[in-house]
């Protein structure tokens, strides 16, 4: 039985329509997969690289470091791909470096890549921050601006002018923030010369985390026939035991184009098919998805195959693509937060980066994260601040965790940064990240910012805009921002679906008085629900502990410390989360390194693991209260009862 507070305003407008086509991007951005028809070829490893040290950074461009190898207009050294640059070599300089970097590589394209006409083959950046200009054998095929987001772009007629030449690949990334990029900047130099050396400047932000940049993400080639699956969008829902999967394919190369749709079972099986660009598949005895710990079989996902069949006079192309789907529903009321109908209280949410020496794709870090988050009982996160790669979005498909996913719109504060480019800066990124997230079961609202400065007069029309747009683009999902405003004067709270607020009571705010949490806490709750009636997430709440430090009675930095702040604010939420407090994200998951400054001592410590990912005093609190949480629910078998053997 649907509860009577389902207004289902979200679901009730994704049954009339797949997502609407606000988006200015004009193609897709599927996950490149292998399949019968596409072939992928990954570029990681060592790549040629050189920090551009000239006091204006520009002598790579002036002198055309792109029209040659590059270890013949000067030194260069090894650089993994992916990952950061800043901590790969002893040098200072290069970790702290702001400006243009450059690697390159040569790549060996299978022959008949380059022999069929017939075959596109796409050079493809997962991310690379922050700005980026990208040449083939000297001729440059595209820009991207944005540090968090994939690009790609096709190279099949460049690397077939002249097959006898190696394919070679450089790119130029530059780490510059200013006032109109995301997350924003400045540049100031200092020119104060009985102060500073010669050409002296320093990159100013307003985010704690380390600025840290190169390729983080997978560079590789994909090919596809001709006339291709351009992108797939899809729309789930159920009613009694029948799923539903609306969805929509775009097509590209062909005028007209054969599609059928295929949905696959885990165990193999066919459950539904269907023909043509659009339709809806029933599935008879769905399986739905649902979050880890809500369920005995989270994270269940179907295949959606994609066929397509088109000729062209002289040749016929056929292209496959398979999309994974999790079958479930998104919707909010004005107290809680339903999934498939259910209220979990989104409890057991905890926040994480997933970051360790650098922002670079780990695999082995990644799975031990999930690990650790399994262990503590967690079942979502957020991704402060910046998208995440979706290599780990698929890992939240598949496990059942829930994801808030944030664009990098953090440190939004200076007046200037609420202008008309900013604006609409932030906008394309909220168009490419809808696009290339929107397919995700797992993730389960949009967060346009964090803690921008949303008392300011035009943070009112910006964040009307941002929301409305983005809800536009996807009307499946809620969107909300982080704030850390007072309710009274945040201009936009009166745009989002959930309220999201980071409070740090006994931290920043009568540091070491524990016994003001309760009263102020409390106080936080009521008045923005009493402003807003919309439920509440606790975004961040947290305190710093240096590992192995103790004190008892607690004192601010040590182990005790931060426990005891953690436990206040439970107290708090177990009182409100029978009204309208929906979630719970600690700051933070791990600790994580920062720029140098007099509030952090190698970085902020407000893991509750270090970052070597070992646990703190904090991470066993949490995990006894977010295994009891789950067990309240009543839905789990025995054998995940905690204490349990994981
Ligand atoms: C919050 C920010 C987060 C910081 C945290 C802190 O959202 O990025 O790391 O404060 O100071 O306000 O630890």
């Amino acid at each position: 039985m649907d509860p009577p507070e389902r207004l289902g305003m979200f679901r009730v407008v994704c049954l009339l329509a797949v997502f609407d086509a606000v988006c200015l991007l004009d193609t897709g951005m599927l996950f490149p997969r292998e399949s019968s028809s596409r072939e992928v070829k990954e570029l990681n490893g060592l790549w040629d690289f050189r920090a551009d040290q000239s006091p204006n950074r520009n002598q790579g461009f002036d002198r055309a470091w792109y029209k040659s190898r590059l270890a013949e207009t000067g030194p260069v050294i090894d650089m993994p791909v992916p990952a950061s640059y800043n901590d790969i070599t002893q040098d200072p300089a290069l970790r702290d470096f702001i400006g243009w970097v450059w690697y390159e590589r040569e790549v060996v394209v299978p022959a008949r890549w380059v022999a069929d006409g017939g075959t596109r083959v796409v050079l493809r950046v997962g991310s690379a921050h922050y700005y980026s200009v990208v040449w083939v054998n000297g001729v440059k095929v595209t820009e991207h601006d944005g540090g968090h987001l994939p690009f790609e772009v096709e190279i099949g007629s460049l690397i077939r002018k002249d097959p006898t030449v190696p394919c070679r690949i450089t790119i130029a990334v530059n780490n510059t923030l200013t006032l109109e990029t995301l997350p924003p900047g400045t540049i100031q130099h200092m020119d104060d010369r009985t102060k500073y050396p010669e050409g002296f400047f320093v990159q100013n932000f307003n985010f704690d985390f380390f600025n840290y940049a190169g390729i983080h993400r997978p560079v590789l080639l994909y090919t596809t026939p001709k006339a291709y699956v351009d992108d797939i969008t899809v729309v789930t829902d159920f009613l009694d035991n029948t799923g539903l999967v609306k969805y929509n394919v775009s097509v590209q190369g062909a005028a007209n184009a054969t599609l059928s749709v295929t949905l696959i079972d885990k165990d193999g099986r066919c459950v539904a098919t269907s023909n043509g660009p659009a339709g809806v598949l029933k599935v008879v005895d769905v399986k739905l998805w649902w979050p880890y710990l809500m369920h005995e079989n989270p994270g269940y996902l179907y295949s959606m195959e994609v066929r397509l069949t088109a000729a062209d006079g002289k040749s016929t192309f056929e292209d496959v693509y398979s999309l994974p789907v999790g079958i479930r529903t998104v919707s909010v009321t004005s107290t809680q937060f339903l999934i498939n109908n259910n209220f979990g209280y989104n409890r057991l949410i905890t926040d994480r980066k997933f970051c360790g020496k650098s922002k670079g794709l780990d695999w082995p870090l990644i799975v031990k994260d999930f690990n650790l988050m399994k262990w503590l009982g967690a079942n979502s996160f957020r991704t402060s601040h910046y998208p995440y790669a979706e290599e780990i979005l698929q890992m939240c498909d598949r496990h059942g965790i829930v994801v808030i996913d944030e664009c990098p719109g953090v440190g939004i504060k200076d007046i200037r940064s609420f202008g008309k480019a900013s604006l609409t800066h932030h906008l394309v990124v909220m168009d490419e990240l809808v696009r290339r997230d929107k397919n995700h079961p797992s993730v389960v609202m949009w967060s346009v910012a964090n803690e921008p400065a949303a008392e300011m007069p035009p943070a009112e029309f910006y964040f009307k805009t941002l929301i409305q747009h983005t809800k536009a683009l996807d009307p499946t999902r809620p969107v909300t921002y982080i704030t850390a405003s007072n309710y009274a004067r945040d201009k936009g709270a009166p745009y989002v679906d959930v309220i999201c607020v980071n409070s740090y009571f006994s931290w920043y705010h009568d540091p070491g008085h524990l016994e003001v949490i309760p009263i102020q806490l409390n106080t936080q709750f009521e008045n923005w629900y009493g402003k807003y009636q919309k439920p509440i997430i606790q975004s961040e709440y947290g305190a710093d502990a240096v590992p192995g430090l103790h004190s008892d009675p607690p004192v601010m930095f040590t182990e005790e410390y931060q426990k005891v702040v953690l436990q206040s604010y439970h107290n708090v939420f177990d009182q409100k989360r029978k009204q309208y407090v929906i979630g719970e994200l600690i700051w933070n998951f791990a600790d994580f390194m920062t720029v140098q400054g007099i509030l952090r001592v190698v970085g902020n410590k407000k893991g509750v693991f270090t970052r070597q990912r070992q646990p703190k005093a904090a991470a066993f609190i949490l995990r006894e209260r977010y295994w009891r949480l789950a067990n309240e629910t009543g839905r789990l078998p025995p054998w995940t009862k905690y204490p349990c053997s994981l």
